[in-house]
């Protein structure tokens, strides 16, 4: 049986509403990725160099990234060569199986946000403006909630005006406390110091910080995460604290770049991809793997509530794959 139709079966038999999402989420970028190879193997009786270069440009252009892009080549065409296979039709299911097995080396895939149900837990989410951190906090609480976990919410983006009122309509909508500056321009941490405080005495379990995505000095910025982590360090038990860095999938390769500033300011412990769905560019999840070797640990699906679903490998690649002919 072919590597891909193993992972057919294997998404078979999950649960219909995470793998409809994985389906709709990619839609864009499995037309786009199945209209280019699809064209390219039609088009090609044997396998040659020109092929295997439309084949590279195909993956570049899918943001794949141009390292792993250069990885996967060489394995594609060893594979190729090694088993002398000569239909030029063969290649979908080594893409997959590559795409695969690049992106977990061999090892599980851990997705779990890492929560001790015995201590409060801090998660804070940092990532560019934009990037989708306060519609992912309350997707995550939403999650959290429904799994009976007690959440909360703390506003420390004090920055910009509008934040605070962005976050306490979520909050309001899914019955949550959200814990919010007292006045202008307050200082993150001490929004974060309250919180928690709040947090101990009310027995929740999970508190889910917003911080503001403005780019500024890299010492600024490195100064601002530290003194928040120093103070959650300081007031929960709990280690290491869990720092999300939230990323807009379509921004692409640059988007990478930017993002990759906050994981040099801090250790992040963890990738939320946002906003797939807007992207026809879904091999970006392979350049995530390749620039950080953070997992990615949710992923974007939409702007509603529940349009948030834990990183599945499997959904993941055969949504992205299955137009391939
Ligand atoms: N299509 C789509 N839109 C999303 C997704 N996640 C977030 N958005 C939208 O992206 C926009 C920005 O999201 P925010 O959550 O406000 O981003 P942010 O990182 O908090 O932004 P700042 O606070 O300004 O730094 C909003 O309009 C969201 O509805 C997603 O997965 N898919
Ligand atoms: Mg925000």
């Amino acid at each position: 049986m072919s590597f891909f139709s193993k992972l057919k079966n294997k998404i078979k038999k999950r649960k219909q509403e995470v793998t409809q999402k994985y389906d709709e989420g990619l839609t864009k970028s499995r037309k786009s990725l199945s209209e280019k190879v699809n064209s390219l193997v039609s088009r090609y009786i044997i396998i040659d160099e020109d092929y295997f270069n439309e084949l590279e440009e195909i993956l570049i252009l899918s943001d794949v990234g141009f390292e792993t892009v250069e990885d996967m080549m060489e394995s594609i065409k060893k594979e190729i060569k090694g088993y002398n296979i000569k239909d030029p039709k063969a290649v979908k299911d080594i893409i997959v199986d590559k795409m695969f097995s690049i992106y977990s080396q061999g090892s599980h895939v851990k997705t779990q946000l890492e929560l001790d149900p015995h201590n409060l837990n801090v998660i804070l989410f940092v990532g560019v403006n934009g990037s989708g951190k306060t519609t992912s906090i309350a997707k995550i609480a939403n999650i959290l909630l429904k799994k009976n976990i007690n959440t909360m919410v703390a506003a420390a983006d004090t920055f910009r005006a509008a934040a605070t009122e962005q976050l306490l309509k979520w909050s309001d909508r899914l019955k949550i406390k959200c814990v919010t500056k007292e006045k202008e321009g307050q200082d993150p941490a001490s929004v974060i110091y309250k919180a928690i405080q709040e947090a101990k005495s009310n027995g929740t379990q999970v508190l889910l910080c917003d911080t503001a995505g403005r780019l500024q000095a890299k010492t600024t910025l490195m100064n601002e995460l530290e003194k928040m982590k120093r103070i959650i360090n300081r007031e929960v038990d709990h280690q290491p604290i869990e720092t999300l860095l939230v990323l807009d999938a379509t921004t692409g390769q640059n988007g990478i770049s930017q993002s990759k500033y906050f994981s040099e300011v801090t250790p992040i412990t963890g990738i939320i991809l946002s906003k797939i769905d807007g992207t026809a560019k879904g091999g970006i999840v392979l350049s995530i793997k390749k620039e950080f070797r953070i997992p990615v640990k949710y992923v974007g699906f939409g702007e509603k509530i529940d349009d948030l679903k834990e990183f599945d490998l499997e959904e993941y690649i055969y949504n992205l794959t299955k137009g391939l002919e």
